[in-house]
């Protein structure tokens, strides 16, 4: 049987985005700690696996692969038969176009909000509110971006779960524990109530702990 490992923090959103796959796939895989807290992900150890030193990291049967995109369109082929992908090549490329939202406009002044508006409280810090309200305007953007190419019926590209949902879902479980979440999502009424059905199902609630 194949041997599938994960190698990354659990609370990082593209961790969350392969598990959620791994998940709704129902696979079996294993879940290695690398914490991207404390240094590990810059270890000797881990940049032989990912030389970047980010996280995650899939090994499948001993191989190596990493980048999101690479390994959830590995997994979605080859152990879910294209489940996770419409075939639609209108409804195929919004799902790319949404991915490449997150990694290229999202992710950074996402990145911010968390930061400063969750990790650095949490942490008894003080929260820059000026560095908050400077990467509001982006997610906005990036969020209303996404919005206007998605189905939502009831899920981002339709009927069935995507690797899109599967990248968005974990940019909504930090941004709903701002203060900002009602704000940011004043525009995109549609990714609000397709947020308030995904929220609820099982596997969210299983990767978002
Ligand atoms: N392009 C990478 C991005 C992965 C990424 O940025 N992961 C973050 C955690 S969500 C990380 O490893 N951060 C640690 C660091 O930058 O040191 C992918 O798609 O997998």
């Amino acid at each position: 049987m194949t041997k599938l490992i994960v190698y990354g923090t659990p609370l990082s959103t593209y961790v969350r985005t392969v598990r959620l796959l791994l998940e709704s796939a129902s696979l079996d895989y294993t879940l290695k700690g690398i914490d991207i807290f404390n240094g590990e992900n810059q270890s000797a150890e881990y940049l032989s696996k990912h030389p970047f030193g980010k996280v995650p990291t899939l090994e499948v049967d001993g191989e190596l692969l990493y980048e999101t995109t690479a390994i959830t369109e590995y997994l979605n082929i080859v152990f879910a038969d294209h489940k996770f992908s419409p075939s639609e090549p209108i409804l195929k490329a919004r799902m790319r176009q949404i991915i490449g939202i997150i990694d290229n406009y999202l992710y950074a002044p996402f990145g911010t909000i968390v930061i400063q508006s969750l990790i650095v409280p949490s942490q008894g810090g003080k929260t820059d509110s000026d560095l908050v309200q400077k990467a509001v305007p982006p997610v906005q953007k990036s969020l209303e971006a996404i919005e206007s190419v998605v189905v939502s019926s009831p899920y981002l590209l339709g009927s069935e779960l995507s690797i899109a949902d599967f990248y968005v879902i974990p940019i909504f479980i930090y941004l709903s524990q701002t203060s900002e979440f009602e704000a940011i999502t004043a525009q995109t009424p549609k990714l609000r109530s397709w947020w308030d059905k995904v929220s609820q199902l099982e596997n969210v609630k299983k990767v978002a702990v």
